[in-house]
């Protein structure tokens, strides 16, 4: 093992942390994850810094919080933009190759990526998605290349596009590609490779013949689904909604369990080529791996879809690491980990140079002990959760288990949490949200003049940015949207006859 390996990042988007046989999972088998995690080290106790997909990410590229990043959601743009250095803008430097394939949920930037070739499920990302282009110049005809969206969101789906030419398959092709023009031509200099699918995020759309690879009837029914949505957070109602009643339909979710389990065997399918490639060119000695995801998926437990809340199957993330040299072969750790933690294994592994300026960093090395874990003895790991002005700081504590439990919670609680009191009018479910709303606008409208203004009394429907520091809040002022800001007509988009319909799909669109 050379002082400067090679770096293999493969993430999925929102697979769950029991979403692998070598953690335990009884029906799925994952044989190329569990080969990692056979020859490294498994985090039994990861979870994203934030389960959301944009924020996560940022969170795991630049090491940093939300509260640092400004990245709180899906938010097409932070508050204020920091130049935060990124695990790959740090490997650039340090004289390593970057390459991105698939999804990385930014754009416009490249945030030390020295090549990237995108594939991403927004519409907005069409005209510079290298897969479509892919499939266009293979002469592929797909209506709905990534799966249908919108009202079919959450219903069972077989692809039409062949397994051949399918989204998750051409990320594990081009890496393989990249690896042997890598190999051929640049063997003298490391490289930093980071393979990302949109899998097995919904909509659940696998190709032939993965759609059929398990099983319906072999799948367990969620936890908890029968979860009456008042005894459920008020800020996760919606959740509730967006599963389209799936919960409470046991085909479908079986259906859609079935399918979601068949979208990761493709994807480890594609690990196993990469690795196989790895292995033949002689490089597998000399490269780190890490596999992981963004965040994880409810799957219908607590009846709820998704990610964006503080339950364990969306917070917690499979989080394997295969350091030659290092890590101990079929090591598990225990210890609180995020994804936070990622970079400053990189910084303290490779010597790289963190500028001072920036940091501390939040997390520290998961190598900080012989063969995997972390050297402080951390008794929990602090995420971050919400969106409102009073955002909580949930604790994920060492040792829960159950997928029923919710995380720890640093005092005050977030209001999102707070049980939802509806003695009065039991039948006006939504009634607290709209009001909340409405007590919001004075605020929004306040914020933008830069004013200001006291707490309101809860935090719903509120776009304020966090404070920086972590018991305080503070009012940033939003910057002005410019097509808000332009009161010129705007163009009327034929096909949608209502403005909520727009919003559902402006909404939709955020959500991925
Ligand atoms: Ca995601």
């Amino acid at each position: 093992m050379s002082d400067r390996p090679n770096i293999l990042v493969l993430m999925t988007d929102q697979q769950r942390a029991d979403a692998m046989s070598c953690a335990g999972n009884p029906i799925l088998r994952t044989p190329a994850m569990d080969a990692i995690a056979a020859s490294g080290v498994r985090f039994t106790n990861a979870c994203a810094s934030t389960p959301v997909c944009v924020a996560s990410r940022m969170s795991f590229i630049t090491g940093h919080r939300a509260a640092r990043t400004h990245w709180v959601d899906n938010n097409a743009r932070p508050g204020p933009v920091p130049e935060l250095p990124t695990m790959m803008s740090l490997l650039l430097r340090a004289g390593y190759w970057t390459h991105g394939v698939g999804k990385m949920h930014f754009r416009g930037r490249s945030y030390g990526l020295r090549n990237l070739l995108t594939m991403e499920e927004g519409v907005a990302h069409r005209v510079d998605d290298d897969y479509l282009r892919s499939l266009r110049d293979a002469g592929v005809q797909a209506r709905f290349p990534k799966g249908m969206r919108d009202l079919l969101y959450f219903q069972p789906q077989t692809s039409g596009v062949p397994v051949q030419h399918s989204a998750s398959n051409w990320v594990a092709d081009r890496s393989v590609d990249f690896l042997r023009e890598h190999a051929r031509y640049r063997s003298d200099q490391p490289f930093f490779l980071w393979s990302s699918w949109i899998a097995p995020h919904p909509p659940f759309a696998p190709s032939e013949p993965y759609d059929t690879l398990y099983d319906p009837a072999a799948m367990p029914l969620p936890e908890y689904a029968d979860r009456p949505v008042h005894d459920l957070p008020a800020a996760l109602w919606p959740h509730r909604a967006r599963l389209d009643g799936a919960h409470r339909d046991p085909d479908r979710m079986r259906r859609i369990r079935a399918l979601y389990y068949g979208l990761i065997g493709q994807v480890d399918d594609g690990i196993a080529r990469i690795m196989a490639t790895l292995r033949e060119l002689g490089l597998d000695e000399d490269t780190v791996v890490l596999f992981t995801a963004d965040h994880g998926e409810m799957l219908g437990d607590h009846g709820l879809s998704q990610k964006n809340c503080p339950y364990e199957p969306s917070v917690r993330v499979p989080l394997l690491l295969r350091w030659p040299g290092r890590t101990h072969a079929g090591a598990t750790c225990d210890d609180p980990v995020g994804l936070t933690d990622v970079l400053p294994t990189l910084v303290d592994e490779l010597a790289l140079e963190y500028p001072a300026d920036q940091g501390p960093l939040p997390g520290e090395s998961l190598l900080g002990k012989t063969g995997g874990g972390l050297a402080s003895g951390r008794g929990d790991y602090v995420i971050d959760y919400g969106q409102g002005p009073r955002r909580g700081a949930g604790r994920l504590v060492n040792g829960l288990g159950s997928g029923r439990a919710p995380l720890d919670r640093r005092a005050p609680p977030p209001p999102q949490v707070r049980p939802v009191r509806l003695r009065r009018r039991p039948r006006g479910a939504v009634r607290p949200a709209i009001r909340s709303a409405r007590a919001h606008q004075p605020r929004r409208r306040a914020a933008r003049s830069g004013r200001r203004v006291p707490r309101t009394r809860t935090g719903m429907g509120a776009h304020f940015r966090p404070g920086a520091s972590a018991g305080g809040v503070r009012l940033i002022r939003r910057p002005p949207v410019p097509h808000l800001a332009d009161s010129r007509p705007r163009p009327v988009r034929r096909g949608i006859t209502r403005r909520g319909d727009q919003r559902g799909a402006v909404a939709e669109a955020r959500s991925c």
